[in-house]
């Protein structure tokens, strides 16, 4: 089969919804995707370069870094500082923004990422993945800053992930729809694989990390306790799957329904997750995708972010597991 529909195609098919687009988005977007082929071969290859170690220094967030962390996050900044679309850029790895050539003149948007989502799995040949979100200027006649990533989910132009595993994905919303894309390694090119993807509004998988029951709230352990009890009208139980890297958990949520659940604990009361470049963009999808997204009480994507590197709690899923969440942990089933 030819593969016809291949992302930069796909994205200039789609330019039609939009009269007023200038194409800027859309070249964007083919710019990322380019960064995720550069990164998605550098995973791959990451073994025999020498790449799974760490480089000795500590992050923002008091973590160790990897080497494969570090080339993933120049490669970005390389790529889309230099694309004089984005005024400034947020990265996971980098303590504070950063600005590019385009800061003070053509650059309407701004974009945060986390280059290798799922560090921990490295050397584990576990899936580990890229997100990212893109915000326009709040105010397009003064140069980028600081401010312009304080802004709702609600806000974001496009947001997106890709996942390195047994194939390379590539998943997106500008906010008509989510379209997933994989990398076909014979023509080096991302190829529509799913249209318009939609989460089941029922699973029967459940995703979180036990190893935290015993420092989660008395509610949450009531949850996760009840959802392994009763998969009503199912003769099966719900199954556990937890990966450990957001980005594979997210996308089979996503693509089988059900519940991931990052919640606040007893030793992370913020949360675990990054809300600006983790938990954001992964809404945004989630809300797209006809699925729900939350931090406990609130739409993550009605949340505005204080810092670039603000933590959060994540649960997103299906609406029939989110609505019994909201009920038993918060005593709210409205959606
Ligand atoms: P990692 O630190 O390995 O990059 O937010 C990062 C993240 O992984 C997510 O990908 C993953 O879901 C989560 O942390 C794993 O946290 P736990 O090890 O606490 O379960």
């Amino acid at each position: 089969m030819i593969p016809t529909q291949t992302l930069s195609r796909f994205i200039h098919s789609k330019r039609g919804l939009y009269p007023d687009s200038t194409g800027e988005l859309s070249d964007l977007l083919v710019s990322i995707s380019l960064g995720v082929k550069l990164i998605s071969q550098m995973v791959a290859t990451a073994g025999f370069k020498g790449l799974h170690g760490y480089t000795g220094k500590i992050n923002s967030h008091g973590e160790e870094t990897r080497l494969l962390d570090q080339e993933a996050d120049e490669v970005l900044v390389e790529l889309l500082g230099s694309s004089r679309h984005f005024g400034l850029l947020v990265s996971e790895e980098r303590d504070t923004v950063i600005t590019t050539q385009a800061s003070h003149d053509e650059g309407k948007y701004v974009i945060a990422f986390d280059p290798i989502d799922g560090s921990s799995n490295i050397g584990s040949n576990i899936p580990t993945g890229t997100i990212f979100c893109i915000f326009k200027k709040k105010d397009l006649s003064r140069p980028a800053c600081h401010d312009d990533f304080c802004q709702a989910g609600s806000q974001i132009v496009a947001a997106g992930y890709s996942v390195y595993g047994a194939k390379t994905s590539f998943v997106y919303s500008t906010g008509s729809g989510v379209h997933g894309f994989t990398l076909d390694p014979a023509i080096g090119e991302f190829v529509l694989t799913e249209e318009d993807i939609k989460i089941p509004k029922r699973g029967a998988i459940y995703s979180v990390n036990e190893g935290n029951t015993y420092l989660w709230s008395h509610e949450v352990r009531q949850f996760v306790e009840e959802i392994k009890r009763s998969n009503q009208g199912s003769k099966m139980p719900y199954s556990g799957r937890y990966v450990g890297s957001l980005v594979a958990d997210f996308d089979r949520t996503l693509r089988k329904g059900g519940i991931f659940l990052y919640p606040v604990d007893e030793k992370r009361p913020k949360g675990r997750l990054r809300l600006l470049y983790e938990c954001m963009p992964l809404a945004f999808i989630m809300e797209q995708a006809g699925g729900v997204a939350i931090d406990g009480p609130q739409e993550i994507l009605s949340i505005t972010p204080g810092g670039i590197h603000d933590r959060c709690a994540f649960i997103a899923g299906s609406e029939y597991e989110l609505s019994w969440y909201r009920r038993t942990v918060h005593g709210d089933g409205s959606l």
